[in-house]
């Protein structure tokens, strides 16, 4: 098996010019409804290339993983797909499925693989509640602490438990580096009340922890950025409404890969669309921000 990398891509990692990653499973039909899931991957695109980065949308064609998808599959990818993790890109590649969207942990796995430093994403997936009972965690926090790679995301899904995520990423020697922020993010809402160790205030600082990082034998990096102003919701009206959506999803008797995409459509149903709009202004915001990021690893790299 091999992974692609796409033309632009390429040229850019042997140039050694920045590239940011994407993941398609948000910009799937299991991630957003259509048609906003094609004006996320727009913006999202367009952030990154004004940054003066090149863009690299993970997925499965054809039972090929490849880092940075042809223009001429965007249609496919705001499609219908099969969810993609870390686990399942053998699977995905060997059984040679169609359209694989991956998600953090597939991305990640495939950065890895081809030298791509910096991704950007939503939310990460984090520590279900119940978990206890359920199992429920995130491959994405394994993903994050094993790959050597900058996510950056407006931290973790609201409908998580974001308290035990943030231990968990502790326990698995993930920096978790706030963007401008001293508290976890908490994806709709700018803050989930969890205060973080450590506060960043430039790409140029991120990049130079992010070596030092690597320098002693680290894995991934986390920097969080809270949804902008505009786009977000009072933390107690969106904890409200993702109880209400998961009571809903676990009453349906929905469980394991499916359980995300169930919990994010009910939760924009219940928010009057402003669950959607956030979901769109952060992916944005998180695309600029890591565009930046490595921009200043590529720079750093050069002197
Ligand atoms: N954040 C979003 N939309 C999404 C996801 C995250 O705003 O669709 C996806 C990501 O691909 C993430 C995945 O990796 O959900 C996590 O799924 P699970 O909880 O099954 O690990
Ligand atoms: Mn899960």
């Amino acid at each position: 098996m091999s992974v692609a990398v796409g033309p632009e891509v390429a040229q850019a990692l042997e140039a050694g010019r920045p590239v940011v990653a994407l993941e398609s499973t948000i910009f799937s039909e299991l991630g957003l409804p259509s048609p906003h899931n094609r004006d996320a991957l727009d913006r999202c695109l367009r952030a990154v290339k004004a940054g003066g980065t090149t863009p690299a949308v993970t997925a499965v064609l054809d039972g090929t993983p490849t880092v940075g998808v042809d223009e001429t599959v965007h249609e496919m990818i705001c499609g219908p797909a099969r969810k993609v993790a870390a686990r399942d890109l053998a699977v995905a590649a060997a059984q040679g499925w169609s359209f694989g969207a991956t998600t953090v942990s597939a991305s990640l796995a495939l950065s890895a693989s081809t030298g791509v430093e910096v991704f950007a994403t939503g939310g990460i997936g984090g520590v279900h509640p119940r978990a206890s009972e359920s199992g429920d965690i995130s491959a994405d926090l394994d993903a994050l602490a094993r790959y050597p790679v900058v996510t950056v995301s407006a931290g973790a899904k609201v409908f998580l438990d974001l308290g035990r995520t943030v231990e968990y990423l502790e326990t698995a020697s993930v920096p978790v580096l706030g963007w401008h922020c001293d508290e976890f993010p908490a994806f709709h809402a700018r803050s989930s009340g969890i205060p973080l160790t450590h506060r960043v205030s430039s790409a140029d600082e991120v990049a130079a922890i992010a070596r030092a990082h690597w320098q002693l034998g680290g894995g991934g990096l986390l920097v969080v950025a809270p949804v902008p102003l505009d786009d977000a919701i009072e933390l107690e009206e969106v904890l409200a409404a993702a109880r209400r959506a998961t009571e809903g999803s676990e009453a349906e008797g929905i469980t394991g890969s499916a359980v995300t995409p169930a919990v994010l459509r009910r939760l924009m149903d219940l928010t009057d669309g402003r669950a959607l709009r956030a979901n769109l202004g952060l992916a944005e915001n998180n695309a600029g921000i890591a565009a930046a990021i490595a921009a200043a690893l590529a720079e750093q790299a050069r002197q």
